[in-house]
């Protein structure tokens, strides 16, 4: 009977982001009636290798609007798309890529290609009645991931000054995922009124996590470990810490430029920094902990703390295998981030995850700090069990819409939570 199933109509528009700028929000429309939506996130601190995000560069949204790349989707692409089956993922994604013709999805844009991608995955999976973490992961024993909590936003997300990124927290030692992210919350909670006591800001970062103006780069480390002892929690065993250093945005002709603290670092001094870090602090994962023109720094780093610290790749990697394979073979990095938008289509992501796990590199699935209220990105991480996931802060509705939505999948579907897994 699904032969009989066919792509029927593929169309987007326009719609907002959480930082208010234009982004496709993709349709794709079955013979069967099923109708599926996703939308498309944006980053803001994008790696070099970033598969191309297509924007108008006219007058309208100061150049961000995405109406050419929604042309190519509602025609050029759905001419290509139409009256073929949903349920063959690889050869539909081959087609479009074979279609954009060039090496980063810039012609027809990977916004558009990915709203293609994505939307006729989901519509697959809801018009076979299951869910589409079950249609891209199988009948295989699913895990419900470890929430990498961004509880304070520091770099490019935020105006604070701080030259870290992102300050997560990662509740591990939990036997289901609403007491872990029950937890993360708590400590969120314990943190906003540590702060105020502090009579520091409880305003917040482009993630949901606060952004106070502090004077270190470890501050924020001393904080968040009171936040997870006020909040009952211990520091080390419940709860690990984990950084996005985003190491590009302060990495200049050769240096690691640590502004806050007025520290002007080698590649060799700042991991030796890390090291001081991972010895002072649970800190157990870091994220482009050096820059991606830094292979050398990369080198060093992951022979200095890669047998005990994950070293997760994220602007290196790009969510391609390509680039994963080189950084495998050159002993880069143990871990790598996975964004479905770096790389453009639904089969790439699928690709780099299994080659990533057949490697022994561990696997962690991400929003974009520009994002939207789909939780799409939670079945890649429930379906392929990556067992990790970052979705910011819990707070604003777009981070909170995959942690909800992990909620629901828990309890409909009583998944085991992949906490222990992670410290065994
Ligand atoms: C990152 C992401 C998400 P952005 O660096 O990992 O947290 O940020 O989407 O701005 O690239
Ligand atoms: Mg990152």
């Amino acid at each position: 009977m699904f032969d009989d199933v066919v792509i029927e109509d593929l169309y987007g528009y326009e719609i907002l982001d959480s930082r208010g700028n234009p982004t496709i929000e993709g349709v794709c429309v079955l013979s069967d009636g099923t109708e599926a939506r996703v939308a498309i996130p944006s980053g803001k601190s994008v790696g070099k290798h970033e598969a191309h995000e297509l924007r108008d560069g006219d007058k309208r949204y100061n150049g961000k609007g995405v109406r050419n790349a929604i042309t190519y989707l509602n025609r050029d692409i759905f001419e290509e798309l139409e009256g073929l089956s949903p349920f063959m993922q690889q050869e539909i994604d081959d087609i479009l890529i074979e279609l954009d013709g060039t090496h980063n999805k810039s012609r027809l844009g990977a916004n558009a290609i990915l709203a293609a991608s994505l939307s006729i995955a989901k519509a697959s999976a809801l018009s076979l009645g299951i869910e589409l973490f079950e249609y891209l992961g199988g009948i295989k024993k699913h895990y419900l991931p470890v929430p990498f909590l961004n509880i304070l936003n520091g770099g490019e997300h935020a105006d604070n000054g701080l030259d870290i990124q992102e300050y997560m927290i990662a509740p591990v030692n939990f036997d289901t995922f609403s007491d872990a992210l029950r937890a993360g919350v708590e400590i969120y909670h314990a943190l906003r009124q540590i702060l105020l006591d502090k009579h520091l800001s409880i305003g917040i970062g482009d993630e949901g996590g606060f952004a106070p103006t502090l004077s270190s780069n470890t501050e924020p480390f001393e904080l968040i470990i009171r936040a997870i002892e006020k909040a009952g929690y211990v520091p080390g065993e419940d709860i690990l810490l984990a950084i996005d250093a985003a190491a590009n945005s302060f990495y200049r002709d050769g240096k690691y430029h640590l502004t806050l603290e007025d520290k002007h670092l080698s590649s060799e001094e700042f991991a030796n920094l890390y090291k001081e870090w991972t010895d002072h602090y649970p800190l157990v994962s870091i994220e482009d902990g050096m820059a991606e023109m830094d292979e050398h720094g990369w080198i060093e780093l992951t022979e200095l703390i890669g047998e005990d610290i994950q070293l997760i790749g994220d602007d290196i990697f790009v969510t391609q295998m390509k680039l994963l394979k080189q950084g495998i073979d050159k002993a880069i990095a143990n871990g790598i981030l996975i964004k479905p938008n770096q790389v453009g289509s639904l089969s790439e992501t699928l690709e780099t995850v299994s080659f990533a796990q057949s490697n022994g590199y561990s696997t962690m699935v991400s929003h974009r700090s520009g994002d939207t209220c789909d939780p799409v990105i939670v079945h890649i991480a429930v379906g392929l069990d990556t067992l990790m996931i970052k979705s910011g802060a819990p707070c604003r509705g777009e981070r909170l819409s995959k942690y909800n939505e992990l909620l629901r999948i828990e309890y409909e579907q009583g998944l085991e939570y992949a906490g222990k897994l992670l410290i065994e």
